[in-house]
């Protein structure tokens, strides 16, 4: 009876011991401290999901460098072609979980930060932005940072609700903990940057920063009951990116204007531009009969039994099925997320995804992180090209 009743003591100890050891982040979300080491806050100004996603782990690992909190920045989703056609600033957490990223280096939500933080350590008034003097060239007196100059600039820091009062430029090309001695975070509290900073792509040393991002309980849960209700296991998932602003892009490649470093394609090509391999029209642009030939490939590999088609554009879910007559099930939801799409894609047996792409990155990295298998259109083996294409 004792020996029990010890037991339960012991057990109701580690419980509340596990409460304060393993759960920092709780008391970290509920009362905010000053950070005296400062911060580091951007706008996630260029280019869409995959774009913010590369720069985001850029920032991260800036932060970690310089030994400040990062204030992670909303997403910003772009509403071109529905009303009310403003951009929308989406919080952090809505797609991933904020503490996560804390098994890495200190975060705070740039919410939280002005909401909490701000008003008291970084008040209206004091508000320094820090640019390349390059950059500051662009504006008027040319010594101003161009921190709310149009869209999504501008709209950015007013959902944020910063106004800036003072410029800082710094000279050189890049930003490193060399610099750091110029700017103590005793005098400069806060570095806030129109831009990441960060590059684009991702440079490989910090591709693996991927495992901090987790989806957040409402994505895994609103994306599990998708796979349990549509999608019968094994399934290969397809990222067809082949829009008109990617054929665009796409076109680049074919006149010769662009070499292997392409976007996001050192994915596929290596990151070592002497040794990088050679990017093909077909892996920047798959045509139906490239789409045909992997998804065909991989399905039988796997023994799949159905296929995910995820796409910007046309999901030729007709072509895709005609090629199994009817054996194996086609899915395309075309969500009004596309975060839908990509954890979905994550979550599947085989991933073909498109190399220039940084929102196939984003799946291929998640993949790579948790052991999956992914491949690229053009490319059967990523790193190793197709042998037709060698011919
Ligand atoms: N839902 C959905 N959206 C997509 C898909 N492919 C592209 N998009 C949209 O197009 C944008 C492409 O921009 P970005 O993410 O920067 O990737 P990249 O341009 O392919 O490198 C995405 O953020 C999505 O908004 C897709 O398969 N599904
Ligand atoms: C980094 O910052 C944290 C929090 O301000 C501080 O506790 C720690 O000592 C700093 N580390 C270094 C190496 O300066
Ligand atoms: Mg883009």
């Amino acid at each position: 009876m004792a020996v029990k009743q010890q037991a339960v003591r012991c057990t109701a100890f580690i419980w509340l011991l596990s409460l304060f050891l393993l759960h920092p982040c709780r008391a970290f979300a509920e009362e905010l401290q000053w950070d005296e080491n400062g911060y580091v806050l951007y706008c996630p100004c260029m280019g869409r999901f995959g774009n913010q996603a590369d720069h985001f782990l850029g920032s991260l690992a800036f932060a970690k460098m310089l030994n400040r909190t990062l204030a992670v920045p909303p997403w910003i989703v772009y509403r071109h072609h529905t009303h009310p056609y403003i951009n929308v600033h989406v919080p952090y957490r809505e797609f991933f979980k904020l503490e996560a990223l804390s098994a890495y280096h200190r975060v705070v939500s740039l919410e939280d930060f002005m909401e909490k933080l701000a008003p008291k350590y970084w008040a209206s008034g004091q508000r320094n932005a820090y640019c390349f003097e390059t950059a500051a060239q662009r504006s008027k007196d040319k010594k101003s940072c161009p921190m709310k100059d149009g869209n999504p600039f501008g709209p950015f820091w007013d959902y944020v609700g910063v106004d800036f009062d003072k410029s800082v430029l710094f000279g050189g090309i890049s930003f490193s903990a060399y610099h750091q001695p110029q700017f103590p975070p005793s005098e400069h509290p806060v570095l806030a940057m129109p831009g990441a900073p960060a590059q684009f792509p991702v440079t490989e040393e910090h591709v693996g920063l991927q495992r901090y991002v987790e989806w957040s309980d409402k994505m895994v849960k609103e994306g599990e009951e998708h796979i349990a209700t549509q999608l019968i296991r094994p399934y290969v998932g397809i990222h067809l990116r082949i829009g008109i602003d990617w054929q665009n892009a796409c076109k680049m490649l074919k006149n010769g204007d662009t070499g292997p470093h392409f976007m996001a394609s050192p994915q596929c090509v290596g990151y070592n531009r002497q040794t990088a391999l050679a990017l093909t029209m077909t892996m920047c642009l798959p045509d139906l009969s490239e789409i045909r030939r992997a998804v065909k490939l991989w399905v039988k590999k796997t023994a799949a039994r159905s296929v995910y088609i995820a796409t910007d554009s046309d999901s030729h879910t007709q072509d895709i099925e005609k090629l199994f007559r009817g054996k194996v099930k086609v899915v395309s939801l075309q969500p009004d997320l596309a975060q839908t799409d990509l954890y979905i894609l994550g979550q599947s047996d085989h991933f073909i995804g498109n190399c220039v792409s940084s929102f196939s990155a984003f799946v291929k990295r998640e993949r790579d992180v948790r052991g999956l298998p992914s491949s690229f259109f053009g490319m059967d083996e990523p790193g190793k090209s197709n042998v037709k294409e060698e011919l």
